[in-house]
C-alpha cells in the first residue's frame, strides 16, 4: 500500500538487460549493391541513428561498441558498409558508435594508426567496452557473426567472397577483429609503424599472442563477408620493410603503440550515420 519510495521508483524505471540472443537476428542474408544508392537514402531509412550514434529503445544493451573504420579516398565503399552496418548492429540490440579514421593528405596510408587514434579519440567520448576494427570494403553477410568482445580478442573474418569463404592462412587477423577495452589497452595497441600495405594485421596477432591471449572465432558459416571489389589504392603500395618490422615485435611492443601515437587532429565531424576524425601524421607529428 506504501507509494514506491524514490530510489525504488528509478530501479524501475531503468531498462532491462537485453537477451543474450536477440530475437531479432536473421542469419545468412543476401547483399544487395544498388549501383545507384546515395547516402540520403542510407539516412532516410536510419532515422533512429543519430551523430554516428544508436543504443536499443526497449532493452540495456550487453555492450557498448565503438567501430572504428579507417578511410582514406573510399567514398562508394562506406556507403554501402553504412547501408548494411548500421540495421545489421540493431538487430543485434547494440549499443554503438560508428567512427570513420580518415588519413588526410596524399603520404603513405597507415591503417594501424588511424586504428590507434580511432581508440584513443573514441574513448574521450564514451567508456567503449568493446572495439571493432574494421575494414571498409567488408560488409558481413550473417547478423549471427557478433560483433561484441569476449574474453579473449575476436577475429571475425573467417572466409569472403573472393576467397571462396576459407581462412586465408593459419594465424590470419586482417579485415575485422573485435578487442574490449582493456585487452587492446593491454597490448599496447597496433604499432605505428606499418606505412603502406601489409604487416600491421600479423603484428597485432603477435602482441596478442605475446600477453597468452588466444584468437576466437566464429563458425565458418557465421564469419562470412563479401569484400566490395577494389584494386590496390594509390598511396598504399606494399610494405617492403614489413618482414624485418615483424621480427622485433616482442622487443619494441612497448614502445611503439598507443602510448607512442602522435598526430594531428584536424577536425572531428558529426554527421548523421557516422563521426568523422581526420587526421595528419605528417604536419608537427
Ligand atoms: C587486407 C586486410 C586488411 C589489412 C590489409 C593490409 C583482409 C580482408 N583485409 O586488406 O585488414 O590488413 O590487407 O594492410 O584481409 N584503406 C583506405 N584507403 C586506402 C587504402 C586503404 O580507406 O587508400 C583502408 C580501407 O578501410 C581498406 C583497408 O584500409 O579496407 C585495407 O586496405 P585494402 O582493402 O586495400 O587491403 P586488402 O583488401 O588487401
Ligand atoms: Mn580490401
Amino acid at each position: 500500500e506504501e507509494t514506491l519510495t524514490n530510489e525504488a521508483f528509478m530501479k524501475k524505471a531503468e531498462l532491462e538487460n537485453c537477451p543474450s540472443v536477440s530475437p531479432d537476428l536473421r542469419g545468412q542474408s543476401k547483399l544487395i549493391f544498388k549501383p545507384d544508392l546515395t547516402l540520403e537514402e542510407v539516412q532516410a531509412k536510419n532515422p533512429n541513428v543519430h551523430r554516428g550514434r544508436y543504443r536499443p529503445e526497449k532493452c540495456k544493451a550487453l555492450q557498448r561498441v565503438a567501430i572504428l573504420i579507417p578511410h582514406r579516398n573510399r567514398e562508394k565503399h562506406l556507403m554501402y558498409l553504412l547501408e548494411h552496418l548500421h540495421p545489421f548492429l540493431q538487430r543485434q540490440q547494440l549499443e554503438y558508435g560508428i567512427y570513420i579514421i580518415h588519413q588526410a593528405g596524399t603520404k603513405k596510408f597507415n591503417r594501424a594508426k588511424l586504428l590507434n587514434v580511432g581508440y584513443l579519440e573514441a574513448l574521450k567520448e564514451e567508456n567503449w567496452d568493446c572495439f571493432i576494427f574494421h575494414d571498409v570494403d567488408l560488409v558481413p553477410e550473417n547478423d549471427y557473426n557478433l560483433y561484441m568482445c569476449e574474453d579473449q580478442p575476436k577475429h571475425l573474418v573467417v572466409g569472403r567472397n573472393s576467397t571462396g569463404y576459407r581462412l586465408r592462412y593459419n594465424g590470419y587477423f586482417g579485415g575485422v577483429t573485435a578487442l574490449s577495452r582493456e585487452q587492446f589497452f593491454k597490448v599496447n595497441g597496433f604499432s605505428n609503424n606499418y606505412w603502406g600495405w601489409g604487416g600491421e594485421d600479423d603484428d597485432l596477432r603477435l602482441r596478442v599472442e605475446l600477453h597468452k591471449m588466444k584468437i576466437l572465432r566464429p563458425k565458418p558459416e557465421v564469419g562470412k563477408y563479401t569484400m566490395i571489389f577494389h584494386t590496390r589504392d594509390r598511396g598504399n603500395e606494399v610494405n617492403a620493410g614489413r618482414m624485418k618490422l615483424l621480427h622485433q615485435v616482442s622487443r619494441v611492443w612497448r614502445s611503439d603503440g598507443l602510448t607512442s601515437c602522435s598526430y594531428k587532429l584536424l577536425s572531428v565531424e558529426y554527421n548523421p550515420l557516422y563521426i568523422n576524425i581526420t587526421v595528419d601524421f605528417w604536419a608537427g607529428a
